[in-house]
């Protein structure tokens, strides 16, 4: 039986406070449902689409010469892990949400290269709480860990923060995404351990 006690001798305290049900991770697992895609830099973009129509698309040159910021974060896994204190650098989806114009809608849908989606409430992208994300601890992105471009929205669990991302579509009503269409919670607060559907 997988308990917290059964690991109890081998996993060093956390810290300071963790999400509930969590343990302290200090090194970096990957997760991916499938391989890591090949992704094109020639051929690279990101885009925020309406309807499927792009209402802005940047090419790799033109993210590169958005303002990007520095910041420290701590990642929580619905599989239980929690690193701390990981070290990030940036574009803040406020910024990128500018050149959408207005925006009305109260959900996006993320897409990545390979097929990944999730879904989030146009509040939790907003607000200095998402990022795109281009380097981790100083070098760029490696492509297990989404290079050259994840979404990084730490507040939530992180299978939210689709790796490879390639666009984000803007939607009126919410709809789930790759693992919230087969049970894992719409939003995935884990401070409230929205782990599956009905947490
Ligand atoms: N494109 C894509 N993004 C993804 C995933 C995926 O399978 N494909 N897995 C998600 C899940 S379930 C987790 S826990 C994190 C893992 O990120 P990491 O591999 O950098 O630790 O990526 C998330 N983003
Ligand atoms: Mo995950």
């Amino acid at each position: 039986m997988a308990t917290r006690g059964f690991f109890g001798n081998r996993r060093p305290e956390a810290p300071r406070e963790i999400p509930p049900g969590q343990y302290y991770e200090t090194g970096f697992p990957t997760l991916t449902a499938g391989p890591t895609p090949r992704v094109d830099m020639a051929n690279w973009s990101f885009s925020i689409t309406r309807a499927k129509a792009p209402l802005a698309t940047w090419t790799w040159d033109q993210i590169m010469a958005l303002p990007m910021e520095e910041f420290t974060t701590d990642l929580h896994c619905v599989t239980k892990w929690s690193k701390l204190d990981s070290e990030w650098k940036g574009i803040s989806f406020d910024t990128l949400l500018e050149a959408a114009g207005e925006v009305t809608e109260d959900y996006v849908m993320i897409g990545s290269y390979g097929g990944y989606t999730t879904n989030l409430p146009l509040d939790d992208v907003t607000g200095g709480k998402a990022w795109l994300a281009l380097e981790f601890e100083g070098e760029p992105l490696e492509p297990n860990h989404g290079g050259p471009a994840r979404l990084l929205v730490p507040h939530l669990y992180l299978w939210k923060s689709a790796k490879w991302v390639t666009s984000i579509e803007l939607m009126d009503t919410d709809a789930p995404g790759f693992w919230e269409a087969s049970g894992y919670h719409m939003r995935g607060d884990p401070w409230s351990e929205e782990r599956y559907w009905g947490d």
